[in-house]
């Protein structure tokens, strides 16, 4: 399945995204594993004794995952321990778009839950490019030989990885998480960043300036956590969710200048709060 389409961009020139499930290879890269953010796990379904990952989630209370809307399964993994998912809710808008969010109910409760920001991003943290962490279980990704960005590597999904990068706007993502023949659009408010090459803002799409571990999200990422830094504390700001590319700009959204989004969660705090009982 190969889908393209359009997200409009408020505040310069049209992005092409497509949606993170239509990327066939995955990846949170570079190579950086971690034994923080437990509360994100894969998503998946367990048939017989057999897992396949579709996707990623971020566990916000005992019983209760977000992810994104195209990612689903019958299981939560955390920690190596799989927690069977009882129901799976997408927000149903009566005008308008609904966004790519969903929560997840558990059958029973996890150890590890993520803390949301509990405040709106501040426009410096945009403007500025505050730095967050993007967490996922995908495949990692090779640097490419001609210098221009990243190559996913197959095979190597199912450990949790983290990337760092920086928030470059805010603005709408629009996809198509159906087929051409049968759309399903999601318009969600998101935050996005663009991969930079270090020590080389030529290729920057959105702003420059590497960070530590730059890098981002594909296919499988989708639904895992991007962080921020709170007063020392990593705070859940946003959900992965697609990656795309500058029209006419480049060919893979894992080249240098490429753009990932994610669901930009206090948008949509009242219903997490409402659906998963929060206090
Ligand atoms: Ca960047």
């Amino acid at each position: 399945m190969s889908l393209k389409s359009i997200s409009t961009k408020r505040t310069a020139a049209l992005i092409f995204a497509g949606a993170a499930l239509s990327v066939p290879a995955p990846a949170v890269f570079p190579d950086n594993p971690t034994n923080d953010y437990k509360a994100v796990g894969m998503i998946g379904n367990v048939t017989g004794k057999t897992f396949k990952q579709n996707g990623c989630g971020v566990a916000i209370a005992p019983t209760w995952v977000v992810g994104v809307a195209h990612v689903g399964g019958n299981v939560f993994v955390e920690e190596k321990t799989v927690y069977p998912i009882i129901k799976k809710i997408t927000i149903k808008l009566k005008d308008g778009e609904s966004p790519d969010l969903a929560l997840y109910q558990l059958a029973k409760p996890v150890p590890y839950q993520a803390e949301f920001l509990n405040r709106p991003l501040k426009t410096a943290e945009i403007k500025n490019g505050a730095e967050i962490s993007i967490v996922g279980y995908g495949n990692t990704a090779t640097l490419r030989g001609d210098g221009k960005g990243w190559d996913p590597a197959k095979g190597s999904e199912g450990v949790r990885r983290v990337a760092t990068n920086r928030i470059d706007l805010a603005e709408e993502d629009r996809y198509n998480i159906g087929t051409a023949a049968s759309p399903k659009w999601k318009t969600s408010d998101a935050i996005a960043y663009d991969l930079d090459k270090p020590g080389d803002d030529s290729f920057s799409s959105l702003g420059g300036g590497a960070t530590s571990k730059e890098g981002g999200m594909g296919a499988k990422d989708s639904g895992g956590g991007w962080f921020i830094n709170d007063n020392g504390k990593p705070k859940l700001v946003a959900v992965g969710a697609s990656v795309g590319l500058l029209k006419g700009a480049m060919t893979s959204p894992y080249r240098y200048g490429g753009i990932g989004f994610g669901v930009y969660l206090w948008s949509y705090r009242d219903w997490i709060g409402k659906t998963a009982g929060l206090k």
